[in-house]
C-alpha cells in the first residue's frame, strides 16, 4: 500500500521484507564498527544528538559534508556500496517512478528508546534528488512538516521496521523529526532492541 504524505512525500509500509530487514540490519551493525563507527554527534551549539549515528560516503558533520570523521576518529568514512545505491533507486522507482538518481551518501542513526530527532531540514546536499528513508526496529512517530516553520502544519506517520519512506520534489526540503520511539515494539525475530534509520542521498559534491 502506497501512501502520498504530501506531494513528492511517499510512504510504502513494509517495503522490506523480514529477509531484506535482517540483512540490511546486519550490514549496519558491521558499519557500526571502528573505525570509523558508531558515533554521538556533537552540535556547534554544545548539544548532543540522542541519535547516535554512522555514515558511508560522506561523513556528516553539523552541518556540512567531510569525507574524514571530523568529529570522531579521523578515520576515512566507510565506504558507499554498490547495492545500497540500487536499493535506492529502487525504492525512488517503487516511490515516485522517477527515472534513478546516484545515491553516494548513508547516514545511519541509530535510536534507543529514549532518543529523539527534532525538527530540522536536510539542506547540506547539494542536490535535489529524493531522500530515500529505511527504518528497521522498533516503531516511531515520524513528523512529517511543512517547508516553512518546524510548527503546525504537520503529518504525524507511524513508521514501522521495514517501511520505506521517500522524500523528493516539493517535500526534499520539507521540516521532519522524530519525536518518539516505541521501545519493545521491534518485530520479535529480528534480533534489534531500538530503531535504526537508513537515509540515502545524493551530494551533489
Ligand atoms: C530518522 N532521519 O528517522 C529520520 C528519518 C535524518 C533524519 O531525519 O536527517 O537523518 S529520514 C527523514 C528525512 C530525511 C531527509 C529529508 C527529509 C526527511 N525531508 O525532506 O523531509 O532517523
Ligand atoms: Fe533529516
Amino acid at each position: 500500500a502506497r501512501a502520498q504524505v504530501a506531494p513528492g512525500a511517499v510512504h510504502i509500509p513494509d517495503w522490506l521484507d523480514e529477509e531484506h530487514q535482517r540483512t540490511l540490519l546486519d550490514a549496519c551493525r558491521e558499519w557500526a564498527r571502528p573505525p570509523a563507527g558508531l558515533r554521538t554527534v556533537r552540535t556547534p551549539g554544545g548539544g548532543t544528538m540522542t541519535a547516535r549515528q554512522v555514515c558511508l560516503g560522506w561523513h556528516w558533520y553539523p552541518y556540512a559534508y567531510a569525507r574524514t570523521v571530523t568529529d570522531g576518529d579521523g578515520a576515512p568514512v566507510k565506504p558507499f556500496p554498490e547495492w545500497l545505491g540500487e536499493l535506492g533507486r529502487r525504492a525512488v522507482r517503487d516511490a515516485l517512478g522517477d527515472p534513478a538518481a546516484e545515491y553516494d551518501i548513508a547516514l545511519i542513526n541509530f535510536y534507543d528508546s529514549d532518543a529523539r530527532m527534532g525538527m530540522h531540514r536536510d539542506s547540506d546536499e547539494k542536490s535535489d534528488a529524493p531522500v530515500v528513508s529505511l527504518s528497521l526496529g522498533d516503531t516511531c512517530v515520524f513528523r512529517f512538516g511543512n517547508t516553512e516553520t518546524r510548527t503546525r502544519p504537520y503529518t504525524d506517520v507511524v513508521l514501522r521496521s521495514g517501511d520505506l519512506f521517500v522524500f523528493g520534489g516539493p517535500s526534499r526540503l520539507a521540516y521532519h523529526g522524530v519525536p518518539r520511539v516505541h521501545g519493545g515494539t521491534a518485530p520479535p525475530g529480528l534480533g534489534l532492541s531500538g530503531r535504526l534509520n537508513v537515509t540515502l542521498r545524493v551530494s551533489g559534491l
